[in-house]
């Protein structure tokens, strides 16, 4: 790079890691939900067409918001880099580039639907810091870039400025990282809770052990996340309520208590993403602890008018889910735990929906505090305002796990081996095809729930040479999953999941 670039640019990056760490301080005092990096990357997710944003999600898979955040930093120091630049001729241009840098966080931060009146405050604070460290730094750095004599050229100056800003960036950024308890405090009520929840083994033959298989239980850390906050809402049992009004006899609002004294059932449910690729991961199988919805919108006695329920959660997401999904008898809770614990905070904590047979997109609000019983007519959702339908019933899917595509097994007895779902119908059979030949029935697994996903096995006498494996499901209502192919918007994936092998 040019000596004569390296300076000023170095000068805006530095200001910029100094206004970042300033506002991470900034929304940790405050308690501020989001970072205005945060906040920006929120937004970007907001604004983005959601085909798009459907397609990246599948392209990077679990990395997005590591993505995006980095993505957003990138963006930001390009942009001081270039005010640092600027400022050499003109120091109140690159100002004004810093400062509109930050009312594009201000902005974001203002437009999250949970904005609070203090939510603009970090990106403010920041912006004022990385001006200032701007101001102070970049007389040191025009010194260097004027053609001055060699002996006046203070670099060591220069460099000494630089480290003591960035060192003084990292202590900030130190603090506050220590000093952004809001989640550990919530992290100390969820352990603290007492709750005593059943912990269930995984049921005999549900399992059957193959290498390569997903575990029929997921164990939690590995249960796929998806969810629009890049910072998990923070949400105290204390402060928890759930308000359930709209065309109901009584508005009923409940505490954590309040659920936790009416007792609480649990049940297998496998939850799935719609953005589930053929042959994806973004579904998981866990068991769920928490009260029947069914119970709770029999006590606010609903209305004969209405179909729906809009459920939003802390942050402001919504979703639409058909009122006779939560009232016909099947296993849709709002849940409390996970797995024998209470939910972990990604995962709703303290309170999420989860519905069998429906994507999570129009069910399995996390972090849930109103539910508004209403008709479909009458409202669009965070989803369906972008693309999606407002149906979202799974649809009756299959994957091979193992082999993988380009492994190359040994000749002879080849377990191949997968998962297949069709949440609340069942899987009755799924068929494996070698090579475009016949489809060759499949071992099922023991179901111990129409609700969750069922694993299957097929031993497979595999001659050397290039293979292509496909598997397909038939569900419990006769339903023989297609092989056409259709993407995931606007209402889930289609077609048969297919591994090609080179047995040697
Ligand atoms: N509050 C909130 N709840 C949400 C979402 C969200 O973005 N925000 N995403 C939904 C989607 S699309 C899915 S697939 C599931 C995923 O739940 P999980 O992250 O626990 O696997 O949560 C649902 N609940
Ligand atoms: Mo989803």
């Amino acid at each position: 790079m040019n000596p004569r670039v390296l300076p000023p640019a170095s000068t805006g990056v530095v200001a910029g890691l100094v206004g970042l760490a300033v506002a991470e301080l900034a929304a940790a005092v405050l308690r501020v939900r989001l970072s205005p990096v945060e906040a920006v990357g929120e937004a970007v997710i907001e604004v983005t067409p959601g085909g798009l944003a459907e397609r990246a999600i599948d392209a990077v898979g679990q990395w997005d918001k590591p993505l995006l955040v980095g993505g957003v930093v990138l963006g930001l120091l390009l942009g001081c880099a270039l005010a640092g630049v600027v400022g050499v001729r003109r120091r109140g241009a690159g100002t004004l580039l810093l400062l509109a840098l930050a009312a594009v966080a201000v902005v974001a931060a203002m437009t999250r639907p949970d904005a609070a009146p203090t939510s603009f405050l970090p990106a403010i604070i920041g912006g004022g810091a990385g001006v200032l460290a701007y101001q102070w730094l970049l007389p040191r750095a025009v010194h260097l870039v004027d053609r001055r004599p060699v002996e006046q050229l203070d670099r060591r100056g220069f460099l000494v400025a630089t480290g003591g800003l960035l060192l003084g960036a990292a202590v900030v950024a130190g603090a506050s990282r220590w000093i952004g308890q809001a989640r550990r405090s919530v992290e100390q009520a969820r352990r603290s809770l007492g709750l005593v929840l059943a912990r269930v083994p995984t049921p005999d033959g549900a399992d059957l052990g193959v290498p390569g298989v997903d575990p029929w239980v997921t164990p939690t850390a590995d249960f796929y996340r998806i969810d629009t906050a890049l910072a998990p809402p923070l949400v105290s049992p204390a402060d928890w309520e759930l308000r359930i009004h709209g065309l109901v006899e009584r508005e009923l609002t409940l505490t954590y208590d309040d659920l936790v004294a009416r007792g609480l059932q649990d049940a297998w449910i496998t939850l799935c993403c719609v953005s589930n690729e053929v042959g994806g991961d973004l579904i998981s199988n866990a068991r769920w602890s928490g009260v029947p919805t069914a119970d709770l919108l029999a006590e606010a006695g609903v209305s004969p008018d209405a179909d729906a329920l809009l459920s939003t959660s802390q942050d402001g997401w919504t979703c639409g889910t058909p009122l006779s999904a939560l009232t016909d008898g099947r296993n849709s809770l709002l849940a409390l735990g996970m797995n024998g614990v209470p939910l972990p905070i990604e995962h709703g904590f303290p309170v999420r929906m989860v519905v069998p047979g429906l994507y999570g997109f129009v069910s399995a609000t996390k972090w849930v505090v109103d539910w508004e019983v209403t008709r479909f007519a009458d409202f669009t959702a965070y989803w369906t305002d972008r693309g999606w339908s407002p149906d979202g019933p799974v649809k009756t899917h299959s994957r091979i796990d193992t082999p993988r595509s380009g492994d190359a097994p040994e000749a002879g007895t080849i377990r191949v081996g997968g998962v297949a779902w069709a949440q609340h119908t069942g899987i009755e059979r799924v068929e494996v095809r070698v090579d475009g030949g016949g489809w060759q029935e499949a071992t099922l697994a023991r179901e111990p729930s129409i609700d969750s996903w069922v694993q299957w096995v097929y031993e497979w006498d595999g001659a050397p040479g290039e293979h292509t494996l496909a598997v397909r499901a038939t569900d419990a209502g006769g339903y023989v999953q297609t092989g056409e192919e259709a993407g995931t918007v606007p209402d889930g994936a289609t077609g048969w999941h297919t591994v090609d092998v080179s047995v040697t």
